[in-house]
């Protein structure tokens, strides 16, 4: 079949909302992007366990701490999925963490950012896993297949990640007044950060037309970012705190909130790895991987041995 042909099949089955699956025919282009995204997704999961992590040892409670062990363990989870579904398009998972390692790959923005003070696992939670999650809920309905399902299981765990974060903020929030202050100094410096998650603004969005078209994005950058904001304008009320924007007010004729401007300058550099921790995460990522080199050649020893020992009984 010509591949005009197999172009038509493949955008009739977006048209008609069928998933798109590994063995199906697809533009290289489709496959490609594809691969950036979940694997860039798949990255910021693994990176985004490093700022959580440096509370482990330090959480205030033992019911805090085997809270924080469950949600940075479930962000692990994550990343093996997304690794998986990203190989279903022919790229080894060698491959994409190299591409992590070398600075080609890139992973969210929002990981270059140190965690201070407790109230920041807090805040992670809420508006970290808040915003992961409006952008996980519309890739449930993305159209290629294995990123489609993994994604309802992630968000799953998303959502659940997003309560505990809120609900440790609210402790705080009714807590003394060193607390309260915590509480709003955390949501005073993620807020910025939690909206760039994102991505640039449509109109310098590189990728979004194509990816919309073909439904890899079901919304544009600036409409979830919007659903954000006017989502966390009223659970900010609950806290009793308040988010750092003195644009932030209501626009009856949009029926949205408007909101102040976001320093792209800041987003930008923080995506070519100059935020405050890039490399320092990049650093622990690497020696995580190279401390690990043993146990991936116990693991091949293993396979090598067992699959001896079958050749031998089958022999
Ligand atoms: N940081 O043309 P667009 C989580 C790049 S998971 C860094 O608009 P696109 C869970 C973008 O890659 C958070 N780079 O790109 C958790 C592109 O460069 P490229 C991660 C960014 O792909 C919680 C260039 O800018 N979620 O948090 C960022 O259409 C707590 C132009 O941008 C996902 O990855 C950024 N913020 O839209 C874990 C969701 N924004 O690749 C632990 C899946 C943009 O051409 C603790 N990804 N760039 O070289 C997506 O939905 C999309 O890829 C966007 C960007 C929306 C992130």
């Amino acid at each position: 079949m010509a591949v005009q042909n197999f172009e038509y099949l493949f955008l009739q089955k977006i048209d008609q909302e069928i998933k798109i699956e590994p063995k199906d025919w697809m533009p290289e282009a489709y496959r490609k992007t594809n691969v950036r995204q979940i694997s860039q997704h798949a990255h910021s999961e693994i990176v985004g366990m490093l700022p959580e992590a440096n509370w482990i040892s330090r959480a205030p409670s033992l019911k805090r701490k085997a809270i924080l062990i469950a949600k940075v363990q479930d962000e692990a989870g994550h990343g093996l999925y997304l690794y998986s579904a990203a190989e279903t398009l022919g790229t080894s998972r060698d491959q994409m963490i190299n591409d992590l390692h070398s600075g080609k790959a890139k992973y969210s923005s929002i990981f270059n950012y140190p965690t201070l003070t407790w109230a920041d696992m807090g805040a992670i939670g809420w508006l970290v896993d808040g915003a992961a999650i409006l952008n996980q809920v519309m890739l449930c309905r993305t159209s290629y297949g294995p990123y489609a399902r993994a994604m309802v299981r992630i968000c799953k765990e998303e959502s659940f990640h997003q309560r505990q974060g809120f609900e440790s903020l609210l402790v705080l929030s009714r807590g003394t007044k060193e607390q309260k202050d915590m509480c709003q100094d955390a949501i005073n410096r993620w807020w910025w950060p939690s909206l760039m998650m994102f991505g640039p603004k449509d109109s310098e969005s590189t990728n979004s037309d194509q990816s919309m078209a073909w439904k890899i994005k079901r919304k544009t950058n600036d409409e979830l970012r919007q659903q954000f904001v006017d989502m966390a304008v009223e659970q900010v009320k609950i806290l009793g705190m308040t988010l750092p924007d003195p644009a932030l007010k209501w626009n009856e004729e949009r029926q949205h909130y408007d909101f102040g401007q976001i320093n792209w300058d800041e987003f930008w550099n923080v995506v070519k790895g100059n935020g405050p921790c890039n490399k320092q995460r990049l650093a622990a990522r690497k020696k995580a991987h190279d401390d690990g080199a043993w146990v991936r050649e116990a693991a091949l020893a293993y396979a090598e041995k067992m699959k001896n020992i079958e050749k031998q009984k089958a022999a």
